[in-house]
């Protein structure tokens, strides 16, 4: 297990955090101001029922409005941000003997808000003061309750559209955070490699010791861990784990699973294969070239180059790829444009990342067509932190199709069927775009180099 209380760390995020929000208050004050507003009120959420049936909630996911300003998952807390005013921050007395909010991983916050309790949350209503107030959440009765609920859907849109870019270019304390939780996330991957080569764990063993590694709640991971053996590696977001794993001649192994540091969530990918014989020596020489791919794709990224181009050149990448393991015959581009390569690889490059492991302001430009899920549209800026994650699968639906279709002349269905059984491929780091040479920083390789085939 690693250590998640490391006094030197909170010390360094704690002067970091302070710049944060000096300048998260100058540009909020700039954004109200463009957009007609003297105050926005961000409520941090309200707990929610499992079931309405039942009367068991869910763990709080802070609204991450709030969480761009607090690492506090708190429910019902107000934070009040008026035009050059000291932020004010309501939190909700605790006075429940059946349960409590987890602790603040820092205090660092009573210092940089006016910091107030209130016994009931409507009673925030008595302080908001007058002028225009915005209220962004996820509660509409709340928002009614402070008398806000007329502006809590459409007249905060565009108010809520320009925090969303406050969040596309990361502060050093959102860099630093996100960094640690990929430094978190080692812990879990090696673990899992280790276990994987070593016997003949389940998926839900290995999802439990990646929990366990990097000393996480499964309700505090950024997202459900992907846990996949073998051909489940082919549903890109396998999470139904399997109970049970038998020996056999080849195996492989996709984990898709990351960390979190007060709300920022790492999102890391690894595959493994391990082995004799051919399909095993077949599908790690595909690892090691959709890893070697994944570098040189990462090499690429600069500062003004567009995403969705990085992303087709992706596509001519890894028809190279099928070509060259021989699943697919012919020209690159002609697989490219004939769609063969989106059969195998249906997913984009990547996505930015932070408060959201899909995070905002990154995807408003419409992707062009046969991008369909590609989530980054976005030119690449300095400050920007995204993922590159290509991968190529087997899947059985889409090979059905492909195998019906005019391009089924152009695949080797022999070596398709070889290597179904394992599934398929993803390596994905987390990038972040620098002014400096070179022009990025991968967050994830400074903790976890490597990723293919098993001795
Ligand atoms: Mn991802």
């Amino acid at each position: 297990m690693i250590p998640v209380l490391d006094a030197e760390l909170d010390r360094h995020l704690d002067g970091l955090y302070a710049e944060h929000v000096a300048d998260l208050e100058r540009r909020y004050s700039q954004a109200l101001e463009a957009h007609g507003w003297d105050a926005v009120v961000l409520h941090s959420g309200s707990l929610v029922k499992r079931s309405a049936f039942d009367d068991q909630y869910w763990p709080l996911r802070p609204v991450p409005h709030w969480q761009h300003w607090l690492p506090l998952a708190e429910p019902d807390g107000a934070l009040v941000v008026r035009i050059g005013q000291r932020p004010k921050l309501w939190r909700l007395a605790a006075r429940s003997f059946w349960e409590r909010p987890p602790p603040p991983p820092t205090r660092a916050f009573l210092d940089v808000f006016d910091v107030d309790e209130v016994a009931d949350p409507a009673d925030v209503k008595l302080h908001l003061g007058g002028g225009r107030v915005a209220c962004i959440g996820e509660d509409r009765a709340r928002a009614a309750s402070w008398g806000l609920g007329a502006t809590a859907a459409s007249a905060t849109a565009p108010l809520a559209a320009a925090l969303d870019e406050l969040r596309v270019h990361k502060t050093p304390y959102e860099v630093a955070c996100l960094a640690e939780a990929n430094r978190r996330a080692r812990a879990g991957h090696e673990a899992l490699r280790s276990a994987f080569r070593e016997r003949d764990a389940s998926e839900l063993d290995l999802h439990l010791l990646y929990l366990g590694a990097t000393s996480q709640d499964d309700w505090e991971t950024p997202y459900k861990n992907i846990v996949a053996l073998d051909e489940n590696a082919a549903t890109l977001h396998h999470v139904a784990y399997g109970r049970r794993s038998e020996p056999r001649e080849a195996a492989s192994l996709l984990v898709d699973a990351g960390a979190t540091c007060r709300g920022y969530g790492a999102d890391v990918t690894r595959t493994w294969v391990k082995g004799s014989g051919a399909a095993a020596n077949a599908f790690a020489e595909l690892v090691a070239s959709v890893e070697a791919m994944q570098a040189r794709l990462c090499a690429a990224v600069r500062p003004g180059l567009s995403y969705e181009d990085l992303h087709d050149e992706s596509h001519r990448q890894t028809a190279a790829i099928l070509r060259d393991v021989g699943i697919v015959r012919g020209a690159v581009d002609e697989a490219v444009a004939r769609g063969v390569t989106r059969a195998f690889y249906p997913h984009g490059l990547g996505h930015s990342l932070g408060l959201q492991t899909h995070d905002v302001g990154c995807a408003l430009r419409q992707a062009r067509p046969g991008n369909a899920f590609l989530r980054n549209t976005r030119d690449v800026e300095v400050g920007q932190v995204f993922t590159i994650e290509p991968g190529i699968y087997f899947i059985e639906d889409l090979l059905e199709r492909l195998r019906a279709g005019p391009e089924a002349s152009l695949v080797d269905w022999k070596t398709v069927d070889a290597l179904t059984p394992l599934g398929g491929v993803r390596i994905e780091d987390d990038l972040q775009v620098t002014a400096g040479n070179p022009p990025t920083r991968n967050l994830t390789r400074e903790h976890l180099p490597t990723g293919g085939g098993l001795p």
